[in-house]
């Protein structure tokens, strides 16, 4: 499988040291995207992320074109994963997802898993489990969906997740194909 792309700080905020020791490592985001251009969706959320404060973007996946999980009558996805270390909790980071989604023109009056401009989901924080309507830790889709599997596997290879264990194997157990993965530069999408 394929090796991640190298998370790009953004060269104006450096974190120093001793913040980045006292962030929460281990956590990782999903992102997807189907409408309005959905790679520089996603790339353009990966540049929030990055020059978010209280945040520091230790790697990003690849990126990959998926076809659609739930309606079929709607465009294929992009979707990427990447991980973080912050000083936000699980809910404030949530918070700030869901604000990074709207800033991107996200509407939320719409059907189940239906097209979207962005979705950011909290995969993993660490070890921590939740079970609330406001926020399932670990993310429930993870284990069944090769859009968040792949990228996820590039950045953890076989190391083996909290709760979740190791990503090799389960997309083992999936047995689903790798989906195409799309080069930023090419945008035909
Ligand atoms: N919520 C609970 N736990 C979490 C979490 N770990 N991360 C709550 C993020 N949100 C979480 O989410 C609905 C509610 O889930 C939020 O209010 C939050 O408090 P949403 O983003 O508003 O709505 P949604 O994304 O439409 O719903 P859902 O059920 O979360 O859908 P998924 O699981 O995100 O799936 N096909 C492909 N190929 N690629 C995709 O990325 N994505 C979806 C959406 C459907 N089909 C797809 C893809
Ligand atoms: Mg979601």
């Amino acid at each position: 499988m394929p090796n991640s792309l190298k998370a790009k700080e953004n060269p104006k905020k450096q974190h120093q040291p001793s913040q980045l020791n006292t962030m929460q490592g281990g956590i990782y985001i999903g992102l997807g995207s189907n409408l309005d251009e959905p790679v520089q969706q996603v790339l353009t959320a990966i540049k929030h992320l990055q020059s978010a404060t209280e945040i520091h973007v230790v790697a990003v996946s690849n990126l990959y074109k998926t076809p659609p999980m739930g309606p079929q009558d709607q465009p294929d996805y992009i979707n990427a994963v990447v991980e973080l270390k912050t000083a936000l909790p699980p809910y404030q980071l949530l918070r700030f997802l869901q604000q990074l989604e709207n800033q991107q023109a996200r509407s939320r009056d719409t059907e189940r898993w239906s097209a979207r401009t962005l979705d950011l989901d909290l995969l993993l924080y660490a070890d921590t489990i939740l079970n609330t309507n406001e926020l399932t830790i670990p993310h429930i889709g993870i284990k069944h969906r090769a859009f968040v599997l792949y990228p996820l596997y590039d950045i953890v290879h076989n190391k083996s997740l909290p709760v979740i264990g190791q990503i090799g194997d389960i997309i083992k157990q999936l047995n689903e194909p790798q989906p195409e993965i799309i080069n930023p530069n090419k945008l035909d999408v």
